[in-house]
């Protein structure tokens, strides 16, 4: 039976977090360890399917049409580039795409349909296949689910109340809707939210209460940090500090002890020490990639080697759940290509035996 949790109070989540950081720290790691492999982290790669012009007002985004950054925009992405860009994804050990574009909500037409071939393409490379599209209504989260979709992301960002400083365009309400939408059907559900806007740590509490409440729980929460970008309302906003990460990780993993946690936007700015903290806090998948959407990611060679380093695993596609049933059978092509995932640690690891002969020396 599940003893998961659907009652968390603010005052709960806030005893939590605030916490002295050890304590939270074995909480949370206690927790990961009960219902997740602890050497295992998945890798997903981002694909921005259509980048910038957004008409929405996202205080943090720089795809937003309104503000001035240095963004170059695009439309939408062919099916064939899409695929292309998946298999490199599989080849370099992603398990996971996730495509984002930058639209208010999906529009029913010949934009939708190009993206329910996109879903189709990626399910037959055997790869969990995420969405991003703005909002949903109940019949194209239909759509979405029968063209196979693993996954829709839809970030609830921070608390309903720091929402309305954040967006104006829409409401905390239009997202649950979303979420409800997906929700009806077989898809999993994505939804976290980003920290270092400006907001109190009641606001990141008020976000995992909504999170948690929601009976099922989401499958995947990502936790972002703010990219502050120039030309956003949020440029001078300084970088969060690794501990309010780390205790925003562990939380997360004690309030949502089955939901996959993503550690996402904002590595750039963390060391390889205070990453490997979020992952023993519960942390269970990165993006990899040099590029998230529109921001810099960390080198892809510098994240083989942190997974060397603290003997990390690649997560298998859908070894968390299943995948649902209408997909179509896998057609595998990465042998097709002659590459072997890059990821999967060898039996002895080239960094630790380094680190060993140094040891001895
Ligand atoms: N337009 C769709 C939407 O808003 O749902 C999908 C794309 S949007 C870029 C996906 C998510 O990226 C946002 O909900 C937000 O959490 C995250 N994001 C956007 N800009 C960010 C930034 N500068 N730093 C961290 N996360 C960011
Ligand atoms: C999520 O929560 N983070 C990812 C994914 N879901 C789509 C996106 C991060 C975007 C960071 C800003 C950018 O690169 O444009
Ligand atoms: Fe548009 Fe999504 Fe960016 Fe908001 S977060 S401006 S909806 S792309």
């Amino acid at each position: 039976m599940s003893t998961t949790r659907h009652n968390w109070t603010k005052e709960e989540i806030l005893t939590l977090y605030n916490q002295p950081l050890m304590d939270l720290l074995h909480d949370a790691a206690t927790v990961h360890r009960k219902h997740h492999d602890p050497n295992t982290v998945q890798v997903s790669t981002l694909l921005s399917i259509k980048t910038g012009g957004c008409p929405e007002d996202c205080g943090y985004c720089p795809q937003a049409a309104r503000y001035h950054t240095d963004i170059e925009g695009n439309d939408l992405m062919s099916v064939q580039h899409v695929k292309a860009q998946a298999l490199r994804a599989k080849a370099s050990g992603s398990s996971r795409v996730c495509m984002g574009a930058a639209w208010r909500n999906v529009k029913d037409g010949p934009e939708f349909d190009q993206v329910l071939e996109m879903v189709r393409t990626i399910n037959k490379l055997d790869m969990e296949v995420c969405c991003t599209l703005g909002m949903v209504t109940e019949n194209q989260a239909k759509r979405l689910a029968e063209a196979g979709l693993y996954a829709y992301n839809h970030n609830l960002d921070t608390s309903e109340e720091y929402y309305k400083k954040v967006i104006s365009t829409r409401g905390y309400e239009d997202r649950l809707q979303t979420i409800d939408n997906i929700r009806k059907t077989n898809v999993t559900v994505c939804s976290g939210g980003i920290i270092g806007m400006g907001e109190a740590v009641e606001d990141r509490a008020g976000m995992l209460v909504t999170l948690a409440t929601l009976n099922p729980q989401p499958e995947s929460v990502p936790i972002n940090a703010l990219v502050a970008v120039e030309g956003t309302p949020m440029e001078d906003e300084k970088p969060v500090e690794i501990w309010e990460m780390i205790r925003m990780v562990a939380t997360t993993r004690i309030v949502l002890p089955e939901t996959q946690v993503r550690l996402s936007a904002g590595r750039t700015q963390m060391s390889p020490e205070g990453q490997a903290l979020c992952f023993y806090a519960g942390a269970n998948s990165i993006f990899a990639g040099d590029k998230l959407l529109t921001t810099p990611n960390p080198d892809v060679n510098e994240d083989m080697r942190l997974f060397e380093v603290l003997g990390l695993n690649p997560q298998k596609a859908f070894e968390k759940h299943p995948q649902p049933e209408t997909v179509e059978a896998g057609d595998s092509t990465l042998e097709a290509l002659g590459e072997k995932p890059r990821w999967s640690r060898p039996e002895h690891s080239i960094v630790r035996n380094e680190m060993a002969k140094r040891k001895s020396r």
